[in-house]
C-alpha cells in the first residue's frame, strides 16, 4: 500500500535525483526576478532597498544575494532594520540565530527536522507559537553537493485549489482552529486560514516532531493541503547558493527542504522577524484571493 509517507520519501528521491538545470525548468518562476544582489545588506541603498520591497510584495519571497563577509551574521542581523524585532525561537543563539545543519542523527524521532538531513516537509515556521514570525530568513552558508533543494508553495494556491475543488472544506478550515505543540513545548490554536482587514494568511504544519490536533471536521481538508503542498508540481524548486538569504513572507508561502546525504555538512542560519520595523508600510503581509 502507498501510505502518504511513502509518497513523500519518493517524490523526495525524485527530487534529489535531479540536477540544478532540470529543478530550473520545472518550476515557474523565473528566478532572475526574485533575486536581489547587492553588496552588504547594511549598505543596502534606497533603489535596492525599493526593489526588495517589490519582490517581497509581488512575490512573497526574496532571494537576497550578498557578497561575501569575513562574518556572514552581519548581513542576516542587519535585515532588523528592515523587517523588525528579532522573534527567538528555543534553540535560538543570542543573536536570536538558528543554525540548521546535519548534526547526524537522523534517526532520532524526537529531534528537530532542522538538524537533521531528512526530508522538511512543507510547511509555516513558528506554527505552535501565539504570534508566529511574519518574515523568515535563511541564510545559506554551506550548501550541499547533492539534495537539500529548498521548496516553496504559495498559500494563495492552496486556498484556490480548495475554493475550486472543496469549497465547503475551505471554509471549514476558517473556524476549526488546530492546535500544534512543537518539540520546545511551545502550543497554539490557530485555524489554519486567518482572515485579518481583508488579507488572509496560512499556519500549516504536518510533519513527525510536532504534535497536531486536528478536528474531525477538517481532518480530510487537512490530509487534501498536506497532499496539495508535498506535491512538487505545486512548489518553487530552488538550491541556495552560498552568501544567499532566502527571505520568506511566511503568512503567504510555505516552505520546505528536500532531503541530503548522511555525509554531507548543510549549514543555514535562520532569523524570524516581527515584520515591525520603520518600513512597516512597505511590506504587505498575507494575501488577498484573485
Ligand atoms: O533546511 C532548510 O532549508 C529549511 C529549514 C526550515 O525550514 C526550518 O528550519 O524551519
Ligand atoms: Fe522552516
Amino acid at each position: 500500500m502507498l501510505t502518504d509517507n511513502n509518497r513523500m520519501v519518493n517524490t523526495d528521491d525524485f527530487l534529489s535525483s535531479l540536477d540544478d538545470k532540470e529543478i530550473f525548468e520545472a518550476s515557474k518562476i523565473d528566478i532572475s526576478q526574485v533575486t536581489l544582489k547587492i553588496r552588504k545588506v547594511a549598505e543596502i541603498s534606497e533603489p535596492e532597498q525599493q526593489r526588495l520591497f517589490e519582490i517581497f510584495n509581488k512575490f512573497k519571497f526574496v532571494i537576497l544575494e550578498c557578497e561575501p563577509l569575513p562574518n556572514p551574521l552581519e548581513n542576516l542581523l542587519a535585515l532588523k532594520k528592515i523587517f523588525g524585532s528579532v522573534k527567538r525561537h528555543y534553540r535560538s543563539d543570542e543573536n536570536g540565530i538558528v543554525p540548521v545543519e546535519n548534526l547526524g542523527n537522523s534517526f532520532a524521532t524526537t529531534v528537530p527536522i532542522s538538524t537533521t538531513n531528512q526530508i522538511h516537509p512543507i510547511h509555516t515556521d513558528g506554527s505552535a507559537d501565539i504570534d508566529p514570525p511574519k518574515v523568515v530568513a535563511m541564510q545559506c552558508e554551506i550548501p550541499s553537493q547533492n539534495g537539500g533543494f529548498s521548496q516553496i508553495v504559495y498559500g494563495e494556491s492552496v486556498y484556490k485549489y480548495l475554493m475550486e475543488n472543496h469549497p465547503q472544506e475551505l471554509q471549514n478550515l476558517f473556524t476549526n482552529p488546530v492546535t500544534i505543540t512543537n518539540v520546545g513545548g511551545k502550543t497554539d490554536t490557530r485555524a489554519i486560514f486567518v482572515e485579518q482587514k481583508g488579507r488572509i494568511s496560512i499556519t500549516f504544519k504536518a510533519d513527525s516532531v510536532v504534535s497536531i490536533a486536528i478536528p474531525t471536521q477538517i481532518e480530510k481538508a487537512f490530509h487534501i493541503i498536506k497532499n496539495y503542498v508535498n506535491n512538487p508540481n505545486n512548489q518553487f524548486i530552488y538550491k541556495l547558493k552560498a552568501n544567499q538569504i532566502l527571505l520568506l513572507d511566511n503568512t503567504s508561502v510555505l516552505h520546505g527542504r528536500t532531503s541530503f546525504p548522511d555525509h554531507e555538512f548543510r549549514k543555514l542560519n535562520r532569523l524570524w522577524f516581527d515584520g515591525i520595523s520603520e518600513y512597516s508600510h512597505h511590506l504587505q503581509f498575507g494575501f488577498t484571493p484573485k
